[in-house]
C-alpha cells in the first residue's frame, strides 16, 4: 500500500492535502507531517495543506490558501477523516485522483486508494511508518517540523499515551520522533493550556454533578450557568472527562444547552452506552457517544437508560 502511494505521488505535480473539520493534533499532525515529508522529499513538487483555521491549534501550523484552479491535475490525500461529509474544504472532489488515509473504521470507503489501519493509534502514527518505509526505499528525509508534528498528533490522539490505542510501536514511534529536535515540553504546554473561563467552569462540573448508584455520573449545563462562565456550548463540552476518574463511576453524560437543543454526550469505562445514544437521535462509539434531546424529560429518561446499563 505504501508503495502504491508513493508511486502515484510520484505521477502527480500538484498534491494537495485535507483533513476533518474542527481538526484535532492528529488531523494537523498528519497532515502536515505528510506535507514535510513530500516538500523535503520532492522539492520540485508543489505541495499545499487546506482547510479552515482552528486557532487553539495555530502553533502547529499554517494552511495554504490556494485558487480551485489549482486542483485541476492534482492528486488529493485526505487524513484521518472517516467519512466525506467531514473533509474540511469541499474542493477535494476536484482533483484527478483521491487518496484516503485513515484509522478508524472504513464505513465510508470513499477514494481511488484507501489505506486505512484501525489498529494504528493515530494517522501520525501510519504517516511516520510511511515515512519509514520511504527512507528505505525513496532515500526519504524527514524534517525536525515534520517529526514535530507527527509526534504532537500520536500524543493528541493517545491522550499523552493513556489510552488503549496505545501501541509498543506506537511508543517505539514516539520515542523515535523524540530523538529529533524539538521542545517535546513546549508542545505539551501549547496543547494542554486552557482559558481561565474553561478552567473556571471545570471547578463548577467537579462541584456540581450528580452521581447515583451503580457508577452513574451526570451534569446538566444550562444556558444560565455558561453565561456565568461566559462559555461557549462547545467549550462547555470539552469538559465531558473531567470527573471521569471518580472512584465507582462507570459511565456518565454531559447535558449541554443549546438555543434550540440539548447536547449530550456518553462516555463510558465498560457499559455499552451508543445504543443509548442511538435511542435519542444519536450514536458513535461504543464507550463515547453523542446524542440531541429536546426535553427536560427525556434527559431524566437518559439518565434512567444509562442506570439500566450500569447495573
Ligand atoms: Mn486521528
Amino acid at each position: 500500500m505504501k508503495d502504491k502511494i508513493i508511486k502515484k505521488i510520484e505521477e502527480y505535480d500538484t498534491i494537495i492535502i485535507h483533513r476533518h473539520v474542527r481538526p484535532d493534533p492528529d488531523a494537523l499532525g498528519s497532515q502536515g507531517g505528510l506535507s514535510e515529508i513530500l516538500k523535503q522529499n520532492y522539492p520540485e513538487k508543489r505541495i499545499y495543506v487546506v482547510g479552515e483555521d482552528e486557532p487553539s491549534l495555530s502553533f502547529m501550523m499554517k494552511m495554504d490558501d490556494i485558487k480551485k484552479d489549482a486542483y485541476q491535475g492534482a492528486l488529493v490525500i485526505v487524513c484521518d477523516t472517516a467519512n466525506e461529509a467531514r473533509i474540511s474544504d469541499s474542493r477535494f472532489s476536484l482533483g484527478d485522483y483521491l487518496i484516503k488515509i485513515d484509522h478508524h473504521p472504513n464505513e465510508d470507503k470513499y477514494g481511488n486508494l484507501i489505506w486505512v489501519d484501525t489498529n494504528a493509534s493515530s494517522v501520525s502514527e501510519m504517516i511516520y511508518e510511511f515515512y519509514l518505509h520511504g527512507k528505505e526505499y525513496n532515500h526519504f528525509k524527514l524534517t525536525e517540523k515534520g517529526a514535530e508534528l507527527l509526534f504532537t498528533g500520536i500524543v493528541g490522539d493517545t491522550g499523552r499515551f493513556l489510552y488503549s490505542n496505545t501501541t509498543e510501536k506506537t511508543m517505539h514511534y514516539a520515542g523515535e520522533l523524540k530523538n529529533f529536535n524539538f521542545n517535546s515540553a513546549d508542545i505539551y504546554e501549547e496543547m494542554y493550556k486552557v482559558p481561565m473561563n474553561v478552567a473556571r467552569l471545570n471547578g463548577y462540573v467537579l462541584s456540581n454533578f450528580n452521581y447515583i448508584d451503580p457508577g452513574v455520573g451526570y451534569i446538566y449545563l444550562s444556558k444560565e450557568v455558561m453565561e456565568e462562565f461566559q462559555t461557549t456550548p462547545t467549550e462547555s463540552s470539552l469538559l465531558v472527562n473531567t470527573f471521569s476518574n471518580v472512584d465507582g463511576l462507570k459511565a456518565w453524560v454531559f447535558f449541554v444547552e443549546e438555543p434550540d437543543q440539548i447536547r449530550v454526550r456518553f462516555r463510558s469505562k465498560g457499559p455499552i452506552v451508543n445504543t443509548i445514544a442511538a435511542k435519542y437521535n444519536g450514536g458513535g462509539h461504543p464507550m463515547a457517544s453523542g446524542a440531541t434531546v429536546y426535553t427536560i424529560e427525556e434527559t431524566k429518561q437518559i439518565i434512567q437508560d444509562l442506570v439500566e446499563v450500569c447495573k
